[in-house]
């Protein structure tokens, strides 16, 4: 009897144990998600996080935010930005967060303006997430092992490759080349080269500019499954205005980012000694005038690669003149693909992230999109 209850103790907790509660339910089956739902602590999600009231430089390397080297078992992932929000406890260290705490740590650690902070988090919460516990992981795609029978494969996160993360980063490699989270030094020595070339030793929005360009052509010619559209077209623009809008103390305002400090966040999660958060608060419009200096000098249209050196325009990917259509075909396109038939409390809180995610769009004259119903 002891040693039967010993047995369903185990098996429950074998269960229990091997999903994790950040563990995303994106692109599972009907089967593994019932499965895996009950077995998960449901939260409800929290209203996001309004402005900051106070958006002045300050400092944010400050003796409650020390950095500290993240643990064996604290994740970290392909953003710099939230790797040294977690690395500096402006996010829980070990890399597991709301989206609540991931746009408050946004907006206080780095002056992210709330549009723009509520944008890309619930975009990357939607497709990497756990809708039900309503915590993400900053990185943290794993395998799971010892569920019986054996299933999902892996255990979404950002690292997770054409949701949210993609082709052409700045210091991440390409998926197709294995480690695309991770900081590669021969990137940052490119990074490095072009500072030298077209900023004067400092990363700036014209090094940004020739940089992205450089970043593409590289993926067209090495990369024979490059993919450059909709989501990551924009977020890769985006990527590149950011060390200029977030990297560069808040005293300054020049404009011009010093390789060392650029170093310190892309490798090592970590601000200078003393750093003040930018004073400017940057949200979606300040990011759509970064893109356009660094689009114009180089306008690629989204497209892919069928095989090297054959890139594709793609026009039916969203692009810089249709702003909605992000937002659209990102609910009825990838969001509906990773989610086809949802239940229950998978399906409440699906449309009330939905909703989160539309909010920078209320008032606009992009219709809100109900592909599950209101
Ligand atoms: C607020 C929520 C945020 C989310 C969900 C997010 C997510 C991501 C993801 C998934 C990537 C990887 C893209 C790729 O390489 O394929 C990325 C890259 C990047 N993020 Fe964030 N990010 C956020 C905020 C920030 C902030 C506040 C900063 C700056 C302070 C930042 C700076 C960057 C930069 C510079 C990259 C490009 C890295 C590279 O290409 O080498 N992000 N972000
Ligand atoms: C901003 O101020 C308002 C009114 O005082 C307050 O309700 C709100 O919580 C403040 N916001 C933040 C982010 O502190
Ligand atoms: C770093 O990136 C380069 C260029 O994309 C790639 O060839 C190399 O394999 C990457 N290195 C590592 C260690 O991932
Ligand atoms: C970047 O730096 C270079 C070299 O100093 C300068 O010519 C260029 O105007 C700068 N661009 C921006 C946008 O600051
Ligand atoms: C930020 O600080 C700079 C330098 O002190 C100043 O010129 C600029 O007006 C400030 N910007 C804002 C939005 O406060
Ligand atoms: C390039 O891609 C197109 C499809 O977009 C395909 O029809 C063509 O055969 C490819 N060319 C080469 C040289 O692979
Ligand atoms: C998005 O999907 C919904 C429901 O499936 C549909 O009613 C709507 O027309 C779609 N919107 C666009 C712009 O494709
Ligand atoms: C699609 C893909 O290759 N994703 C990879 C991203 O990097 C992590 C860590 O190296 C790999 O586990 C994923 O397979």
């Amino acid at each position: 009897m002891i040693r039967l209850i010993g047995l369903i103790c185990l098996a429950l907790a074998s269960v229990a144990t091997t999903f994790p509660a950040y563990g995303s339910l994106a692109g599972l089956s009907d089967e593994e998600l019932s499965r895996i739902i009950p077995t998960l602590h449901a939260r409800s999600a929290e209203i996001p996080p309004g402005p900051l009231n106070d958006t002045s430089a300050k400092l944010v390397n400050d003796k409650n935010h020390p950095w500290k080297p993240a643990g064996p078992h604290d994740i970290r992932g392909p953003c710099p930005g939230l790797n040294t929000l977690a690395s500096h406890g402006w996010l829980p260290r070990n890399g597991i967060a709301t989206p609540g705490q991931i746009v408050t740590a946004a907006q206080n650690g780095f002056n992210m303006g709330n549009d723009l902070a509520i944008f890309v988090t619930y975009a990357a919460f939607l497709v990497d997430g756990n809708l039900v516990t309503n915590l993400l992981s900053i990185g943290g795609k794993s395998s799971l092992t010892g569920l019986d029978p054996p299933a999902p494969a892996i255990v979404g996160g950002l690292n997770t490759h054409a949701v949210f993360e993609g082709d052409a980063s700045t210091t991440r490699a390409d998926a197709f080349f294995g480690d695309n989270h991770s900081f590669n030094e021969t990137l940052f020595q490119e990074f490095t080269s072009f500072s030298n070339r077209f900023g004067g030793g400092k990363y700036n929005l014209s090094v940004a500019a020739e940089f992205r360009f450089q970043r593409i052509q590289d993926s067209i010619a090495t990369n024979p499954q490059f993919s450059f559209i909709s989501p990551r077209y924009f977020t890769a623009y985006a990527e590149s205005v950011f060390p200029v809008a977030f990297f560069i103390d808040g005293r300054k305002s020049d404009g011009q980012l010093d390789l060392d400090v650029a170093r310190g966040f892309f490798q090592n999660s970590r601000m200078p000694d003393g750093f003040f958060r930018s004073n400017v608060s940057t949200g979606i419009n300040e990011i759509g005038n970064g893109i356009g200096e660094i689009f114009t000098p180089h306008p690629i249209q989204p497209g892919e690669n069928h095989g090297i050196n054959n890139y594709t325009l793609n026009p039916n990917s969203a692009d810089f003149s249709n702003l909605c259509k992000l937002y659209t075909d990102f609910v009825n396109n990838t969001v509906v693909s990773l989610y086809s038939k949802p239940k229950g409390t998978l399906l409440t809180a699906l449309k009330r992230n939905l909703h989160f995610f539309y909010s920078p769009f209320q008032g606009s004259e992009c219709p809100e999109v109900f592909p599950y119903g209101k």
